[in-house]
Formats: structure tokens, C-alpha cells, sequence
């Protein structure tokens, strides 16, 4: 019999390829690794090249060069993770704005096990003059500014990747990590958008310098004007956010009682509150939050029971609040490469 994954990936691109999660169908449980949206900036990595080794270099007191077996054997940490892409949701900006259009699908949660950066650059023993850690994979292509041929490399500052929950994994959901998503070895960066977390990595180099590659300093900066650069900055740790998986956007429902469910997550704190509106945000119920997962990383599962005996057209509003006060905007922070998109989930059904 042949195997069909129904639903499937929504395909934004195919080279290289970007697909979004149908998140609507999904059970927000751990994502099987079929369903995990793919973004990429190059073509995959050659399966063979991707040397199962991992190098530590720079500004360190004793260059490391670590094989895969020898990381397994290491104390490992188990992080149950929501990744999101700073693209999710782009579609939605008004105006438009170039890039794949996102709809709700660039975002995934799952374990993810490896061991914390720290222990391994205590052991390469970090220098004095250290002020940022750079990430290489081994894919790597042509961007459309630049004329030669470029990694996907990504930095942290080096206070940033001294926090123990940043890990090199070498497993999802307790399998080696798929190909697409990073095998051998992938860095995870909980809270903060998911370019940070690097895939096919294979070289960690500490340098005393701000690192100036285009995926942090052209890419992923957030640029609140159209016609210049004033005010930029760096995209780095989630917005607080939402989606309602659950009705669909544009649906027909009877009369009665009807559930409404969603995802919500958060950079900053955690998920505090999640609030529904049924009247264009004139007034908000709050919705049920499920006890799990109870992950410090992962996404909130939430619900609300709907009665309404009415027919019409309704607009339905999800809006979370995280435990730093943060909550979602009712008119998203425009940005001229479209990161970051939180304002207040929004569908519309019908009652016939
Ligand atoms: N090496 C490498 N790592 C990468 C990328 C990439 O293109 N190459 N894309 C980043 C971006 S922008 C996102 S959103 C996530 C996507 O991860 P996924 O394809 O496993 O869902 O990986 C990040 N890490
Ligand atoms: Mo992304």
C-alpha cells in the first residue's frame, strides 16, 4: 500500500525548499518530523560532505574537533522546544512586503536532546577577549547582493550562548535529527526565532568582534521604514503570539456550541493569558489554558466553548498575554522584510 501524508506541507518554494506545516490539522502535540515546516536559504547540504565532526575554533585555548559518538556520550539535555520562523505569518502584513508569504504553518514544537554549548566551551576554554560565537553550516549558495558564494552562518553574543538551554542536538523527538532539519548536529536556541538555531552545523568559532555576515546584518534586522534604515535592529528573542487552529478561517457552522482552539507562545516569560473576542474586541473571554505541555519553551494549548444561537457573520479574535505583560498588538509593527508578525489572531466564520 502506499503511504500517504494527508494532509501535506504547504509549499511557499521548492528550491530551495520552503513548506509550511498544515498547523490547523495538527494535533499540537510533538510534530512528527513529515509535518515539520522546512525553510531553507540553499539547497541541501551533499549528504555525504556533512562530516558527522564538529569543530570548535578561534579565539579558544585548545581547538576541538568532535565526532558524533563522542557527543552521545556526553550528559544530555532533553528541551522540548517551539521553533518559530521570524517569517511566520509575513502574508498577513498590510503592506505587502517581499518574502516567501507565510500564512500560519512556519512554526513547529518538538524534543529536541543534545548537550548545552556551555560544556563544550568550557572544555575548548573560551579566551578573555571573546565577544561573539559564530555558527556554520555546511549548506551554502548564491545570495542575489553578494557575488560569491556564502555559508549560513549566525552569531550569539557570548553571554547569550553561555545559557545552559542552549544545546547542540543531535536528536528529535528521540531520533537523530532529520536530514532536512539539521543531521548530524543542530544548535537550538530556545525563546528566540528560529534562524538562530542552526542547522547542518558543523564549525563554532569564537571571535572578538561583532560578526558581520548577511544573515545577521542584512537578514533577520528589522527595518521599521520603507525608504531607509533608520531605527534597525537586530531580530532576535519571539513576540508574544498566537494562532487559532480551530475553526478554520472562512467556515460555515451551525447554531449551537462550537470549540475554538489554539497554539500560543511566548520569548519573553510564559504564556499567562489567552482572551477571545466575539465582537471585534469590544469585549474577551478567557480561554481554557491545557496544563501541557508545561514545557518552559513550548507552546500553550488553549480552548474556548462558544455557544451562539444567532446567525450572521462573525469575526473571532484570539489575544495571549505572557507573564511579562506582554500582549498582542491589534495592528501589527509593520517592517519592510516582514519579521516578527504578532498582532491579534484573527478568522471569520458564519452562522447559518
Ligand atoms: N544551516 C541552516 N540553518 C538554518 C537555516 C538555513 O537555511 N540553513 N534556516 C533558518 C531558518 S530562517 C529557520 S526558520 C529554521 C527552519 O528550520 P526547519 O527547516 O528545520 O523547520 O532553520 C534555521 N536554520
Ligand atoms: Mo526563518
Amino acid at each position: 500500500m502506499t503511504q500517504r501524508n494527508r494532509p501535506y506541507l504547504i509549499t511557499r518554494n521548492l528550491a530551495p525548499e520552503n513548506q509550511e506545516s498544515p498547523i490547523h490539522f495538527l494535533k499540537p502535540v510533538v510534530i512528527p518530523p513529515r509535518f515539520l515546516y522546512r525553510r531553507n536559504h540553499f539547497p541541501y547540504p551533499e549528504k555525504e560532505l556533512p562530516s558527522s565532526e564538529l569543530f570548535i575554533n578561534g579565539l579558544v585555548n585548545r581547538p576541538l574537533r568532535i565526532p558524533y559518538h563522542y557527543l552521545l556520550q556526553m550528559d544530555p539535555v532533553d528541551l522540548d522546544v517551539t521553533l518559530e520562523c521570524a517569517g511566520n505569518k509575513r502574508a498577513h502584513f498590510e503592506p505587502k512586503v517581499f518574502g516567501e508569504q507565510w500564512e500560519s504553518g512556519a512554526i513547529s514544537r518538538g524534543v529536541w536532546t543534545g548537550v548545552p554549548l556551555r560544556t563544550l566551551l568550557d572544555y575548548a576554554g573560551v579566551s578573555q577577549n571573546a565577544v561573539e560565537i559564530v555558527f556554520t553550516g555546511t549548506d551554502h549558495g548564491k545570495r542575489e547582493d553578494m557575488d560569491k558564494e556564502v555559508f549560513f552562518q549566525r552569531s550569539l553574543p557570548l553571554k547569550k550562548a553561555l545559557h545552559p538551554d542552549i544545546i547542540i542536538a543531535f536528536q528529535y523527538n528521540g531520533n537523530p535529527i532529520p536530514y532536512k532539519h539539521g543531521w548530524p548536529f543542530r544548535l537550538i536556541v530556545p525563546n528566540w526565532y528560529a534562524m538562530a538555531s542552526v542547522k547542518w552545523l558543523q564549525t563554532i568559532t569564537v571571535i572578538d568582534h561583532n560578526f558581520q555576515g548577511p544573515f545577521q546584518t542584512t537578514d533577520y534586522v528589522y527595518y521599521p521604514h520603507k525608504e531607509n534604515d533608520n531605527g534597525k535592529r537586530p531580530v532576535t528573542t519571539l513576540h508574544v503570539n498566537s494562532t487559532i487552529q480551530q475553526p478554520l478561517d472562512y467556515t460555515q457552522l451551525d447554531t449551537g456550541t462550537h470549540t475554538i482552539s489554539g497554539i500560543a507562545w511566548t520569548g519573553e516569560g510564559t504564556i499567562n493569558e489567552v482572551s477571545i473576542s466575539l465582537d471585534e474586541g469590544k469585549s474577551w473571554h478567557t480561554a481554557k489554558l491545557k496544563n501541557k505541555p508545561s514545557g518552559k519553551y513550548s507552546w500553550k494549548v488553549w480552548s474556548y466553548t462558544w455557544h451562539v444561537q444567532e446567525t450572521g457573520e462573525y469575526t473571532i479574535l484570539a489575544k495571549a498575554k505572557d507573564s511579562k505583560g506582554r500582549t498582542q498588538p491589534l495592528v501589527p509593527f509593520w517592517n519592510r522584510k516582514g519579521y516578527g508578525y504578532n498582532a491579534v489572531s484573527t478568522i471569520h466564520v458564519k452562522i447559518v
